[in-house]
C-alpha cells in the first residue's frame, strides 16, 4: 500500500505497554486518513458514554497519505478525541513536527489510551518497523508554561524532534485546553489539551527515522510545480505581508467583525488591530513545518515579548472584548499560547463574563475593554484559581447554564463549543455553517461568509445549503483527510484539482470531486452517529446558532436592525438534512447509512432513537 505508512502504535498509559499494529487497508480506502482515522477508532473503541476526562478516552495524533510530503504546507497533524466541552466528538489541525516524524517512521496514527499513574510524557523512536516507547517521568514540567517545556524537552532530546505538549490549563482540565507545538501553534479547539491532561501526559516527543513511500516518483516534481504555482497566485504576496489578518477590515466592511460578545458587527477602533496594523508592528512571521504560506505573525505585546497572531485571535481578543490595541490583544494571545488555551474560546469566554458582569449577573467586575482584568481573568481560569476561573474554565455553555437562563440567552456557542470570530446577524448561510460543523462552532468545515457576503447575505435559500454542503466536502472531506494545510486553496486559489492529482501520485488511487463527497457524506455521518450516540437522543435545536442572533438585532452600523429569521433559517437546516440524507431530527436515516457503508453504527443508534 503506497502513500500510507501502513502502522498504527497504540500507547497504554495505565499498563505502560505499547504495540504496533498494522493498518487496515479498508480503513485507508473508506476514511483516507486523519479525521476519518479518528472517528471510526473512537465509534469502535470507545465505550459509549464514556466520561472524556476519564482514562476511557482516547487521544489520537492521526496524519493522512499527504502530509509530510514535499508539496504546499503538509506538515499537519490531526488530534481528536470524545470532546470533554461538548460531549461529542472533537478534533483539531495542528501545524507540529510530530506529523513529519511519524511519517518518517510509516506511522498514521497513535492512539493513546488509558491514564499514566504520574505525569509522564512520551518519547518515541523506530528503526525501521521496530519501535521504541519511552515512558519518561514528567514531574519536573508539570506545572510549566508550554513554551519552557518545549524548551526543556528540546535540551534533553535535541531540537530536532517533533512534539507535542500541553500547559497548565491542560493539566488542571480547562475544558477548552489545547494542545499546543513550536511556541504558538495550539490545537483541538473541543478540549483536546484536557484529555492529554487526564491522562497526565505532558508531552509526546518524537524522532522517526525512514522515508515515505509513494506509488508514483513523479510526486516530487508535482510537489514543486504546485509549490510555484502557489506561490505564483497573484494574492501570494499580500497573503505573506498579512496573513489572515487582514480579515478584520474585511470582516469590518462586512459588519462581520465580532464586537461585544457578538452582540455588534463593527468595531470602532478596528484600524488599531487590523491587518495594516499588524503589518506595521510585525517582527517576525512563524509557520507550521513545509510550509509556504506563515500565517502567524508576531508582534511584541505589552511586555515587550512576542505573540503570535491570526485573524480569529485578534478578533476574538480584541473587537469581542471592546480591546482596540494590537499590543494588548498580543499580551492576552501570548498567555493563551503558553498556558495552552485556546484563544478562540477564551475571547468568547472573557466576551461572555463582561456581559454577565454588566447585566450584574455576576459578582465579580470584569468590564469591556479592561485588558488587565481580562488578563487576570485568563491566569485565573488556566490555572483555576477561584471559583470564577473555575466556573468560566467549563466554557460559556456550562457557566451560563449555571448563571441562569438570562446568562443561556448571550451564551455564544453551538453544541458547547464557542463560535469562532464572524458575527451571524446578517449571514444566515454561515450560521448554519457554524451550526451543522461535526465539532461544534468552528469555521474550519465551511468558510461561507465571503461567499454569502457577495451573493445574498439576507436570502435563505437552498443554492446556500447546497455550496455549504460543497465547502463540506472539500474542507472536512479533503484537507482534514488527507491531513495537509488548506491555506494554498482557499487562501490563494491553488486549484483543488492539484490535489486529486498528488492523491494519485502518493497513494495510486483515483480522487474526484465524487468520490470526496462520498467520503465526506460517510465521515460526516459518522460523526454524527457518534453524537447521537453520546447524547442519547438527539435535536435540532443542537443545530441551531445561538438565540443572540435571532433575538436581539444589531444596534448600530450599516445593517442596524439586521438579525437572522427563526423560520428562514430553520427551512435551511431542513434542505442540509436532505442532502446528508439524514431525517427531519437530523438523525441519519437508514438507507443512508446502508448506502454509505455504515450498517455497522444502526444497532446502537436503534438502542437509543427510532430510526427512519
Ligand atoms: C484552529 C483555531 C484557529 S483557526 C485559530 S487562528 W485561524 C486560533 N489560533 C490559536 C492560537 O494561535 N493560539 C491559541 N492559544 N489558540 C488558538 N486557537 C485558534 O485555533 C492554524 C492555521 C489556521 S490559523 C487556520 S485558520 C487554518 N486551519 C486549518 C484547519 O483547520 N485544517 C487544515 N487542514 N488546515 C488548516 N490550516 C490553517 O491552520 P484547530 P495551527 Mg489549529 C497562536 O488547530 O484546533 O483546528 O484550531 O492549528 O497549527 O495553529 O494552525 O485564522
Amino acid at each position: 500500500m503506497f502513500g500510507w505508512g501502513g502502522h498504527v502504535l497504540r500507547i497504554d498509559l495505565s499498563k505502560r505497554k505499547f504495540v504496533v499494529q498494522s493498518l487496515n487497508s479498508s480503513l485507508a480506502q473508506n476514511y483516507i486518513g486523519g479525521r476519518g482515522f479518528a472517528i471510526k477508532t473512537l465509534w469502535d473503541e470507545l465505550p459509549p458514554g464514556a466520561d472524556p476526562l476519564s482514562p476511557l478516552n482516547k487521544l489520537i495524533l492521526a496524519v493522512g497519505p499527504l502530509t509530510a510530503l514535499p508539496i504546499p504546507n503538509s506538515g499537519k497533524l490531526l488530534v481528536a478525541a470524545k470532546s470533554p466541552l461538548t460531549g461529542g466528538y472533537g478534533d483539531g489541525n495542528i501545524g507540529s513536527w510530530l506529523a513529519i516524524h511519524m511519517r518518517r517512521a510509516g506511522l498514521d496514527m497513535i492512539i493513546i489510551e488509558g491514564k499514566a499513574e504520574e505525569p509522564t510524557y512520551l518519547y518515541i523512536e523506530n528503526k525501521g518497523d521496530e519501535f521504541r516507547v519511552d515512558f519518561n517521568s514528567a514531574e519536573d514540567l508539570w506545572g510549566l508554561d508550554s513554551f519552557t517545556t518545549e524548551d526543556r524537552l528540546k535540551r534533553i532530546h535535541g531540537s530536532d524532534v517533533g512534539m507535542v505538549l500541553i500547559g497548565p490549563a491542560g493539566e488542571r482540565l480547562v475544558r477548552f485546553a489545547t494542545i499546543v507545538a513550536q511556541k504558538g501553534r495550539s490545537g483541538g479547539r473541543p478540549g483536546i489539551g484536557a484529555v492529554m491532561g487526564s491522562k497526565n501526559l505532558k508531552a509526546v516527543v518524537m524522532r522517526g527515522h525512514g522515508d515515505v513511500k509513494v506509488a508514483d516518483p513523479a510526486l516530487r516534481k508535482m510537489g514543486v510545480d504546485a509549490i510555484v504555482a502557489t506561490k505564483s497566485k497573484p494574492n501570494y504576496p499580500f497573503w505573506m505581508r498579512q496573513g489572515t489578518t487582514s480579515t478584520v477590515e474585511w470582516a469590518q466592511e462586512a459588519s462581520v467583525l465580532p464586537t461585544y460578545n457578538y452582540t455588534e458587527g463593527q468595531f470602532d477602533e478596528y484600524e488599531k488591530i487590523g491587518g495594516f496594523a499588524v503589518e506595521r508592528s510585525k517582527v517576525v512571521t512563524r509557520s507550521c513545518p513545509q510550509c509556504v504560506m506563515a500565517c502567524g505573525h508576531v508582534v511584541k505585546d505589552t511586555e515587550g515579548e512576542l505573540a503570535e497572531l491570526d485573524y480569529e485571535n485578534i478578533a476574538m481578543l480584541g473587537s469581542n472584548l471592546g480591546i482596540g490595541d494590537l499590543t494588548k490583544v498580543a499580551y492576552l494571545n501570548r498567555i493563551a499560547d503558553m498556558m495552552g488555551m485556546d484563544t478562540i474560546s477564551l475571547g468568547s469566554t472573557l466576551g461572555f463574563a463582561m456581559e454577565a458582569s454588566e447585566k450584574g449577573l455576576l459578582k465579580d467586575k470584569i468590564e469591556w475593554g479592561d485588558y488587565k482584568r481580562a488578563a487576570e481573568v485568563a491566569m485565573d481560569i488556566a490555572l483555576q484559581r477561584t471559583e470564577l476561573g473555575r466556573l468560566l474554565g467549563k466554557g460559556v455553555k456550562a457557566a451560563s447554564m449555571e448563571l441562569g437562563p438570562e446568562a443561556t440567552e448571550f451564551a455564544m456557542h453551538v453544541k458547547g463549543l464557542e463560535i469562532s470570530a464572524y458575527d451571524c446577524h446578517a449571514a444566515p448561510g454561515m450560521a448554519l455553517a457554524f451550526s451543522t460543523s461535526p465539532i461544534g462552532a468552528h469555521h474550519k468545515d465551511a468558510w461561507l461568509i465571503s461567499w454569502e457576503v457577495q451573493r445574498g447575505r439576507f436570502d435563505y435559500t437552498r443554492e446556500k445549503v447546497e455550496k455549504l454542503v460543497e465547502m463540506q466536502n472539500i474542507r472536512g472531506g479533503l484537507f482534514e483527510t488527507i491531513v495537509t494545510c488548506r491555506f494554498p486553496w482557499v487562501e490563494v486559489g491553488l486549484e483543488i484539482d492539484w490535489y486529486f492529482r498528488l492523491f494519485k501520485a502518493a497513494t495510486g488511487m483515483d480522487m474526484n470531486m465524487e468520490v470526496l463527497s462520498t467520503i465526506n457524506n460517510r465521515i460526516y455521518t459518522l460523526i454524527r452517529a457518534f453524537w447521537i450516540r453520546e447524547y442519547g437522543h438527539w435535536d435540532r435545536a443542537y443545530d441551531t446558532p445561538p438565540a443572540k442572533w435571532f433575538k436581539r438585532p444589531l444596534s448600530k452600523g450599516p445593517l442596524k436592525g439586521a438579525k437572522l429569521d427563526y423560520d428562514g433559517y430553520q427551512k435551511m437546516l431542513s434542505w442540509y438534512y436532505e442532502l446528508r440524507g439524514w431525517d427531519e431530527r437530523g438523525i441519519p436515516r437508514k438507507d443512508t447509512l446502508r448506502h454509505l457503508g455504515l450498517d455497522f453504527v444502526i444497532p446502537q443508534l436503534e438502542s437509543r432513537v427510532n430510526l427512519n
